[in-house]
């Protein structure tokens, strides 16, 4: 096969955010827009590989676009001096799976083809995201080369000659490039078997299958794979591994390319299907996850939420019942800036460090490699572990029917029991998605101006709301020092924490493809058993009341009322 070096225009437009460059789906397949990306890719990767040649997974979550475009990798790679593709069969394969094969195998990286929460299909978003030699999500160093480089880039390689590949046969095959000295690889792996048994690995899944079907008679759950790439994952362990098939109900377990118009994102909202069958069916438990399977939604008996902050916490305080972290012992925990502080609570308890870092997984990575962290969660539905470098969606659902199957058969009984011991951090994010103009970004230079000037510190605030008064301690911009690699980041929100603890947080959506997202986060920790039952919107209703007049938030976005509450 010959390589065509193809003349191109740079775009200016490719800056990755929280996690991959996310753009619509027809914007990706315009104008080589997607080409000029992986090229710049590949010259970053050339450059810091010192001309060796590389091996890289290649796998996405089955949305629109991903199949073609995994062939234009394989085109693509073969020009660039790549040494082997591992390309998931079908080009399906979830964002932790990936993690898991780059560790497996060694490979020096990966490249991931979803918008992950993202809506799919022509008319909605795709992404693509690099990942690194430890697995995880590229470091914001690396983002920002390849984004310097697709500034200037001026021609793309590709073999055009090598088209159609069967990517859905297993299997090893061998290509001779012109000009290149070594033989171009592809190989084409199962999906599911290097994860399903990482997963038997970690877990007891003699206990879960006793759980499910034991002596304590059957233990219903269902689960919700919103048509995203997870559903192969789910029947595997559930049907077959786990043998549970009466006990386990799927749903949305095909995964389709526009996932059949789910919004594939696992929150009360997105996922209501789920929230309505545990309301009206008899699970004790209930699981949902996003398009690319990182992310999962935890619900018990009757539909009883379990919010990702709790969910981070209370699996923090309970990993000795899983057989990894029996071998492996358990570091230090650490979570995003803006989940609740619920699990800082069990690392006081249980003297581990507490690492809290900007939002996206990408800053968990230096943590887990330097072993200073076990566990780690995010306030979006995303909950992991140093097993691997990506969030883990059916890590963390086989790690609560772990803790289901050692501590209690209720997922309520395992949350009060928690408050019980650490108190309650209540906790809400208020999402207002996709808004048009310049609001959300004057907003937000107001509220960086207000923690430049401290003007509002120590001073005290009515809600206007409930009437309750509330003195603010410190607002500033969060950034982030990497305590293993030094590296400096900021702009990461701005936080308004009050004298009795609460916390007011406001940013930008960095995950979106059209308009800006503002999101704002509350989290207040109340100690007195008698509020442990109350509901989290009621309880923090006055605060997020003051939240929005500090901001001004309405008059500048336009909007009274969230898309999204969770
Ligand atoms: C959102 C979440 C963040 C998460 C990111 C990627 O980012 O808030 O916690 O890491 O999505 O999740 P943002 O910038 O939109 O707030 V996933 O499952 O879409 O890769
Ligand atoms: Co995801």
């Amino acid at each position: 096969h010959a390589i065509e070096i193809r003349t191109t225009k740079p775009f200016t437009d490719q800056k990755p955010g929280t996690s991959g460059l996310r753009k619509p789906t027809k914007t990706f397949k315009a104008n080589q827009y997607f080409e000029n990306f992986i090229q710049a890719y590949f010259d970053d990767l050339t450059e810091t590989m010192n001309g060796k040649p590389p091996t890289l997974v290649v796998g996405g979550d089955g949305r629109h676009f991903v199949r073609e475009s995994a062939q234009i990798i394989i085109q693509m790679a073969a020009a660039n001096n790549i040494k082997k593709l591992l390309v998931a069969r079908d080009a399906k394969m979830s964002t932790p799976a990936v993690s898991c094969v780059i560790r497996k195998y060694g490979t020096d990286g990966g490249i991931v083809l979803t918008a992950s929460h993202n809506p799919g299909g022509i008319d909605n978003d795709f992404g693509v995201k690099f990942n690194i030699a430890n697995g995880g999500p590229a470091p914001e160093a690396v983002t920002n080369s390849v984004y310097d480089k697709s500034r200037q880039l001026t021609n793309i390689r590709l073999c055009p000659t090598l088209t159609n590949i069967d990517l859905l046969t297993l299997g090893k095959h061998t290509y001779e490039i012109e000009g290149r000295s070594i033989p171009f690889e592809i190989e084409i792996i199962d999906s599911v078997d290097d994860y399903v048994q990482f997963m038997k690995e970690i877990f007891d899944f003699d206990k879960i299958r006793n759980l499910l079907n034991g002596e304590k008679g059957k233990f219903p759950i269902m689960i919700n794979a919103l048509s995203g790439v997870m559903g192969p994952y789910v029947l595997r362990i559930f049907h077959q591994e786990l043998n549970a098939k009466n006990a386990v109900t799927v749903k949305n377990c095909e995964n389709l390319e526009d996932f059949g118009g789910h919004h594939p994102d696992p929150n009360l909202t997105y996922a209501h299907e789920l929230v309505e069958d545990m309301e009206h069916g008899d699970y004790e438990f209930g699981a949902a996850f996003d398009g690319d399977g990182d992310r999962n939604m935890i619900l018990g008996k009757g539909g009883f939420f379990v919010t990702p902050c709790d969910s981070l916490a209370v699996l923090a305080a309970n990993l000795n019942v899983i057989p990894y972290f029996q071998k492996h012992g358990i570091h230090g925990y650490a979570r995003s800036m803006p989940t609740s502080g619920a699990v800082d609570r069990v690392a006081a308890k249980n003297q581990k460090l507490l690492y809290e870092v900007p939002t996206g997984w990408k800053f968990f990575g230096n943590l887990m490699d330097s072993k200073l962290i076990s566990i780690c969660g995010e306030e979006s539905f995303g909950t992991g572990s140093d097993h691997i470098r990506e969030k883990d969606g059916m890590w963390a659902v086989l790690a609560w029917l772990s803790l289901l199957a050692n501590i209690d058969r209720s997922v309520e009984k395992i949350l009060h029991a928690h408050w019980n011991t650490y108190g309650r951090n209540f906790f809400t994010r208020y999402d207002y998605e996709e808004i048009d103009g310049p609001g959300p970004f004057s907003m937000l230079k107001k509220l960086e101006q207000m923690c430049m000037s401290n003007e509002l510190v120590n001073k005290s605030f009515n809600t206007p709301y409930g009437n309750k008064q509330y003195t603010i301690k410190i607002m500033d911009d969060f950034h982030y020092q990497d305590p293993v690699d030094g590296s400096y980041t900021e702009k990461q929100g701005i936080r308004i924490i009050f004298t009795d603890g609460s916390r007011l947080v406001f940013r930008l959506s960095g995950t979106g493809a059209r308009g800006a997202t503002v999101r704002l986060y509350v989290d207040s920790y109340e100690n007195n058993p008698s509020t442990y039952t109350k509901d989290a919107q009621e309880m923090l209703r006055p605060l997020v009341s003051l939240g929005l007049e500090i901001a001004q938030l309405e008059e500048f976005t336009g909007r009274d009322k969230p898309t999204v509450i969770t």
